[in-house]
C-alpha cells in the first residue's frame, strides 16, 4: 500500500510514544501511560507496521519479541573480552588486594574507588552501531559467547536505540541480566505447578532464561538489566563521550543514554570507606528486590586501570568482596513432609534456629528421598545448614560423629500424609508423589493455581480461604467455586457480607477470562502459561483440544511430545471430563473469544492523569472533550509540562505538540480518547 504522510507521521508518533512509555516504565520505574492505553496503541502500531513494513524502525517496541523460536545459538567472538573478577572473602583479603595494586602503581598514586553491588545474574555483552542495538551475546568463556540478540531485545530495560544525538559509531556495553526476586518466585511457582524442577537461584534462572530458544518465553519471564561497563572501539581517548576517563563517568554516560545503572553505586576515597560500604550492604541487601552476592570494588581512574592492566584472568584494578556463604551446625528437631499441588512430597528438616546470611533460619528443604539417602540422615542428627547464593537454605552434610545412639534413619512416607492413600515413586524420578486427585493438598493447590494471576486471576481466593473451603469440604473441585453463594461464603471465618459479595462477583467475572488462561488454570503437568497460550492459539476450543491426538498437539511449534502426551492423557481421564462439563455448565467460555481486558471503570479511567488539548478536534468541541475527560476523573490544563500525561491532538496543532514531543508526553487523537472511554464504559 502507498504510504501517505499522515500514515508515516502516525507510525512515527506511535513508535516514539510507545518507546518513551516503555523507557519510563522499565528504566525510570515511573509509568507515564496506563497499560490499557499502551496495549491499544501497541496493537495499532503493529497493525500499521504490518501494512507498511518499510516503515518499521529497529527501535520500534514491536521489534522486541520475535516470532520464530531459534533452533540453536551461533557462537560469536567478543570484540573486547569479558573478564571475570578476582574474589576476596574478608577484609584482610581486600587489604591484600589493595597492597598488591599499590605495589604495581606509580608511587603515590591517589586512588578513588567505585563500589558497585555485585548483581547475582548473568553477564551479557551488547553491541550498538550508530546507536542501534545490533547484537547481544552471553559472556560464555569471556572470549566467545552465544549470540542471543532476539532474547536480549525482550529485556525492556535494555534500549533498542541509545538516547541522545550523534551516537558513537560503535559501542560495547556490558552488564548483568538478572531476575528480580519476585519474578524468580513467580517463575518457580509456575514451574512447580507445571511439574517442572524449580530454579535453585535467580542466577541459574537468569542464565537459563537467556538461553531459551523461544524468545516469547524470555519475554514472559521479565528479565531486567544493570549496565556496568562501556567501551568505544575505534575512538581515541579524546573522542570518547565521557566527562572524564573514569568508571564513574562511564556509569553516568550509560545512565544518560538510557540504561539502568545500579543506583546504590558509590565513590569511596579510602579503603576504610569501601569496607564501610560493604559492611552496610552485607545486611541491607536483604531488602533489595534482586539478588546480590557481594560488592565489586574498582579503581575509578581509567588511566590507572590501563597502567595496572590484567592478569591471565582478572583485571588488577578490580575485586569482588563476596558475602560469606555462611554455614552453621544445628540439631534436627523433626522432618515434616509437605504435599505440593502436583502431589509431590517434599521432606523438610526443622531444626534449632540459626543465624545465616543475615537471616534467622529454622527450616531447610531436603528436596526428595534420594537426597535423604545421600545424606544418610537420621532423626536427631546434627547437620550443617548453608545459605549463600541460593534463596532456600539447604542441608549440606550430617555430622555423623555427633549422631545419638540408636538414632533411626529418616524414611520417606509410604502413604500420603494428607489423604492416607499409598504414594508412588516413579523409578526414573527422584520425587515421591501422591496421585489421589481428591487429596486435600492437591485440591488446595489446584484451587490456588486456578485463582492465580496468570490463570483465572480471582482476587480474594488465596491460601487462607482455600484452606477453609477444603477443610470444610465446601469444594471438591475448582468448578464448585462457581456454585458458591454469598451465604455459603458467609459461613466461613472472617467473612462479612461485603467480602462475600465481592468474592462471588470476582468468581463470576473470571468466567470472561480467555480459553488460554482456563487451559493454564487446569494445571496440566508441563503446561505453563506460555505453553497454554501456544496450545490455545492452535486449538481454540476445548472441544478441539480434548479430541486431538497427542501427535497433533506435538506438531505445534515449541510444544514437545512430552507436553503433548500430558495434555492428551489429561483429557482422557473421566474426572477431568466431568470437570470440563461442570465448567461449561457454570458459564466459562472454554473457547478463544476476543475478550477485552476489562479496563478500569470509566469513572476512574483517567484518575490522577493530566490532559492538555490542542488543535481542532474532528467532532468534539474543546468543552465537550474537557467534560468527557473530567467525567473520567482526569484533569485538563492549558499548557504542556513534564506533569502532563496526555496531549489530545487535533488539526493544526501548534507549539503544544512540539513541546509534548520534546518532553515525550504521550499523544492521543480524538479517536484514541473516545476508544478508551468506550472501552471503559462497555465494561460488563
Ligand atoms: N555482577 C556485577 C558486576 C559488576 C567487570 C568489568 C571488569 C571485570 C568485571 O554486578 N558490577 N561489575 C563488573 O565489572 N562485573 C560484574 O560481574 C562480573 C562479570 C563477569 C562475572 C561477574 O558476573
Amino acid at each position: 500500500m502507498t504510504v501517505t504522510p499522515q500514515v508515516e507521521q502516525r507510525i512515527r508518533q506511535l513508535q516514539q510514544q510507545l518507546q518513551h512509555a516503555s523507557y519510563a516504565y522499565y528504566v525510570l520505574d515511573n509509568p507515564v501511560m496506563e497499560d490499557s492505553v499502551y496495549d491499544r496503541l501497541y496493537r495499532e502500531l503493529q497493525d500499521l507496521e504490518t501494512q507498511y513494513p518499510e516503515l518499521i524502525m529497529p527501535d520500534s517496541p514491536t521489534q522486541r519479541v520475535g516470532e520464530r523460536p531459534a533452533t540453536q545459538f551461533q557462537s560469536v567472538q567478543h570484540q573486547v573480552p569479558l573478564y571475570s573478577l578476582e574474589n576476596a572473602f574478608n577484609g584482610d583479603e581486600l587489604q591484600a588486594w589493595d597492597q598488591r595494586w599499590r605495589r604495581l602503581a606509580p608511587p603515590g598514586a591517589i586512588a578513588t574507588y567505585v563500589c558497585e553491588l555485585k548483581i547475582d545474574g548473568s553477564a551479557i555483552a551488547l553491541t550498538y552501531e550508530n546507536g542501534v542495538l545490533v547484537r547481544g551475546a552471553t559472556r560464555g568463556d569471556g572470549v566467545a559467547g552465544e549470540e542471543i540478540t532476539q532474547n536480549i531485545k525482550t529485556i525492556r530495560s535494555i534500549p533498542l536505540k541509545l538516547q541522545g544525538d550523534n551516537p558513537p559509531p560503535r559501542v560495547e556495553v556490558r552488564g548483568e541480566a538478572f531476575l528480580p526476586l519476585d519474578v524468580f518466585d513467580q517463575i518457580n511457582q509456575e514451574r512447580e505447578q507445571a511439574g517442572e524442577a524449580r530454579f535453585a537461584n535467580p542466577r541459574n534462572a537468569a542464565a537459563g532464561t537467556l538461553r531459551q530458544l523461544d524468545s516469547r518465553v524470555v519475554a514472559q519471564r521479565r528479565l531486567d538489566f544493570f549496565a556496568y561497563t562501556v567501551h568505544f572501539p575505534g575512538l581515541a581517548e579524546e573522542e570518547q563521550p565521557l566527562d572524564e576517563r573514569s568508571q564513574w563517568a562511564a556509569l553516568e554516560w550509560l545512565h544518560q543514554v538510557g540504561f539502568r545503572v545500579n543506583p546504590e553505586r558509590e565513590r569511596c576515597a579510602s579503603l576504610a570507606e569501601v569496607q564501610a560500604y560493604c559492611d552496610r550492604w552485607f545486611t541491607a541487601r536483604q531488602e533489595l528486590a534482586y539478588m546480590t552476592d557481594g560488592v565489586v570494588i574498582k579503581l575509578n581512574d581509567f588511566g590507572l586501570q590501563e597502567q595496572l592492566g590484567f592478569t591471565q584472568k582478572f583485571p588488577r584494578w578490580a575485586i569482588a568482596l563476596k558475602y560469606p556463604a555462611e554455614e552453621a551446625p544445628t540439631q534436627i528437631d523433626r522432618i515434616v513432609f509437605q504435599v505440593g499441588r502436583t502431589g509431590a512430597i517434599t521432606p523438610v528438616a526443622e531444626f534449632q534456629p540459626v543465624h545465616l546470611a543475615g537471616t534467622i533460619v529454622s527450616r531447610a528443604t531436603l528436596h526428595n528421598g534420594d537426597r535423604i539417602a545421600e545424606l544418610d540422615l537420621h532423626l536427631g542428627d546434627t547437620i550443617i545448614v548453608r545459605k549463600a547464593g541460593e534463596i532456600i537454605p539447604e542441608v549440606v552434610r550430617v555430622m555423623t560423629d555427633l549422631r545419638p545412639e540408636a538414632a533411626l534413619p529418616v524414611q520417606m512416607p509410604t502413604h500420603c500424609p494428607e489423604c492416607g492413600q499409598p504414594v508412588i515413586k516413579p523409578s526414573d524420578e527422584a520425587v515421591t508423589r501422591c496421585i489421589n486427585a481428591s487429596c486435600p493438598a492437591i485440591l488446595r493447590g489446584a484451587l490456588i493455581h486456578w485463582a492465580s494471576r496468570d490463570a483465572l486471576d480471582i482476587n480474594g481466593v488465596g491460601e487462607k480461604l482455600v484452606q477453609q473451603l477444603v477443610d470444610r469440604q465446601v469444594v471438591q473441585c475448582v468448578a464448585d467455586l462457581y456454585d458458591l453463594s454469598v451465604d455459603d461464603f458467609q459461613q466461613l471465618e472472617r467473612m462479612g457480607q461485603k467480602s462475600a459479595e465481592k468474592l462471588v462477583k470476582a468468581i463470576a467475572d473470571s468466567k470472561a477470562k480467555p480459553w488460554s488462561r482456563v487451559l493454564y488454570g487446569l494445571g496440566i503437568r508441563h503446561v505453563g502459561s506460555v505453553n497454554a497460550q501456544t496450545i490455545a492459539e492452535n486449538f481454540p476450543s476445548v472441544e478441539e483440544l480434548s479430541s486431538a491426538e497427542s501427535g497433533a498437539i506435538a506438531a505445534i511449534y515449541g510444544i514437545g511430545p512430552e507436553i503433548a502426551q500430558a495434555v492428551a492423557q489429561w483429557f482422557q481421564i473421566p474426572a477431568n471430563q466431568d470437570l470440563i462439563r461442570r465448567l461449561q455448565a457454570a458459564g466459562l467460555s472454554l473457547a478463544q473469544t476476543v475478550v477485552s481486558t476489562a479496563p478500569p471503570a470509566q469513572a476512574a479511567l483517567f484518575a490522577g492523569k493530566t490532559f492538555v488539548l490542542t488543535g481542532t478536534l474532528p467532532t468534539l468541541s474543546r468543552d465537550e472533550a474537557k467534560a468527557l475527560i473530567q467525567q473520567a476523573g482526569g484533569k485538563v490544563t492549558g499548557s504542556v509540562s513534564a506533569k502532563t500525561d496526555y496531549l489530545v491532538v487535533g488539526e493544526d496543532a501548534g507549539s503544544k505538540l512540539t513541546k509534548a514531543i520534546a518532553l515525550g508526553v504521550a499523544q492521543l487523537s480524538e479517536a484514541d480518547l473516545l476508544a478508551l472511554l468506550n472501552a471503559a464504559s462497555s465494561q460488563p
